[in-house]
């Protein structure tokens, strides 16, 4: 195992690494910027190194600070988080080339996934299923698109290779459309990716957002850790994730669950990953696959029992998957609620002083966050504060128990989306299970 594991992130998940690093008998490094220096992690680390000042570009992205870091405190390995450089193909490798092991799949993987058409394509061929599609880059040629679109059927989405999580995509009803939308998504992938390839897939319009969660050794071995729904978002940031997905036929489950640990074998995944799905009328289809530890991991880590983090440590040290399909258990139903520091009405980011924090407890509740009372939530950062997590026997208590855990929840000082995730929580149509990722925009008025 590993000696000693820089961690290269802040917040509530530079904290969860800290915790599982302990529980390792790992070694801890923080880094942080200069206004990051309070933060509980860097308190309880082994060890802090300031790597520059606020901005990320110039810490948390500042890929030489980092990098020196590790040198000076003698670090073996860095654990990204999520966000940041945790999908950044050139840090692995400048990582892996300094002589340090990055903890996630190899540089080579990372940019497969990153560009999402090699990415579909790598899964297609594993026997993963996909969305219908232009299977490879749209041509330069008119005609040939044209064609592409009628074989698809419209609607259709164009996206481009270099996006993901929402960014470059554009939606396109009629084919009098569809030259102008392809030029038009191709200029912004070149302006904001510096790469104009874009893709073309049949536009579903009502699916939910279903996801994967696996675990692979990169030596033959893969597990899967169940799925979860994340459709309750508004503008591509999901605002409550559930364990596992309700309302899937059993069968359909079992098909892609397996597809998905297959192909973690054919590509020589190593680390934890999540593959994204749409699914719209019982069938699931593939369209990104994210090659670091979400947001969201706690809900699978209620279900199941197993802590993600510590397992994705130990298969990046290079010891074998210890865990076995069959006994990973989906035990009871789980909920995240994500708080943030931001205004009710606009959404906003609302940094600022947290005069006063009470977490929630009990049986079935956990808290994933770095506040205390005393804690200044700072400008120059994600506005998320804190995870409430639940769990229950049942879909039913699982969600019982958040409502009595958002009820108990106080931050005082600065405003947040707390009021809102108790209302979503007695939503009667969220009760019930299965609402779409257009639920919540629509109930927002947007
Ligand atoms: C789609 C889609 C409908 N059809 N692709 C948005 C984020 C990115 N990960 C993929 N996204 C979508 N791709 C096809 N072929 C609808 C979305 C989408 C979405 C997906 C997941 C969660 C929330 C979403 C919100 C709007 C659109």
């Amino acid at each position: 195992m590993f000696e000693k594991v820089l961690i290269a992130n802040r917040g509530e998940i530079a904290l969860r690494i800290l915790r599982a690093c302990k529980e390792l008998d790992i070694k801890t490094v923080a880094v942080h910027s200069q206004i990051d220096r309070e933060l509980k992690h860097v308190r309880l680390a082994d060890e802090s190194v300031c790597v520059g000042p606020n901005p990320s570009a110039d810490s948390y992205l500042n890929i030489p600070a980092i990098i020196s870091a590790m040198e000076i405190t003698d670090s073996v390995a860095v654990h990204p988080g999520y966000g940041f450089l945790a999908e950044n193909a050139d840090f692995a490798e400048q990582v892996q080339k300094s002589g340090f092991v990055f903890i996630g799949p190899d540089p080579d993987i990372i940019r497969l996934m990153g560009d999402k058409v090699s990415a579909i394509a790598a899964m297609k061929k594993a026997g993963v299923p996909t969305v219908p599609g232009s299977d490879g880059p749209l041509p330069e040629d008119k005609e040939q698109c044209l064609e592409i679109g009628r074989r698809v059927g419209y609607p259709v989405i164009i996206k481009a290779a270099a996006g993901g999580g929402g960014r470059g995509m554009r939606v396109v009803h009629t084919e009098s459309a569809l030259l102008n939308s392809i030029h038009v998504t191709r200029a912004e992938a070149n302006a904001a990716f510096g790469d104009d390839t874009v893709y073309m897939e049949k536009f579903l319009q009502n699916p939910r957002h279903v996801e994967i969660q696996v675990l692979s050794d990169g030596q033959g071995r893969a597990v899967h850790l169940h799925d979860r729904d994340c459709s309750l978002q508004r503008r591509h940031q999901k605002v409550i994730e559930e364990a596992p997905a309700p309302g899937i036929p059993e069968g359909v489950r079992r098909d892609v669950q397996q597809a998905c640990v297959n192909a973690c074998i054919d590509i020589g995944y190593k680390g934890a990953g999540t593959f994204e799905f749409l699914y719209e009328d019982g069938s699931f289809y593939f369209i990104e696959m994210n090659t670091r530890i979400q947001v969201e991991h706690p809900v699978t880590e209620m279900i199941t029992g197993i802590d993600l983090i510590k397992e994705q440590i130990r298969v990046c040290s290079g010891a074998p998957l210890a865990l076995d399909q069959d006994s990973i258990p989906c035990r009871g139903h789980a909920f995240e609620c994500r708080i943030n520091a931001e205004d009710p009405q606009t959404f906003m980011p609302c940094p600022g002083p947290v005069n006063n924090f009470h977490a929630p407890g009990g049986l079935g509740v956990r808290v994933d966050s770095h506040l205390y009372s005393g804690y200044r939530v700072p400008p120059n950062y994600d506005s998320m504060i804190a995870k409430i997590i639940t769990h229950g026997d049942s879909r039913r208590e699982a969600l019982k128990r958040m409502q009595s855990a958002l009820d108990e929840l106080v931050v005082d000082g600065i405003r947040t989306n707390t009021a809102l995730q108790q209302e979503l929580v007695r939503d009667s149509a969220f009760a019930e299970g299965c609402v779409n990722i257009h639920y919540l925009e629509k109930k927002l008025g947007m």
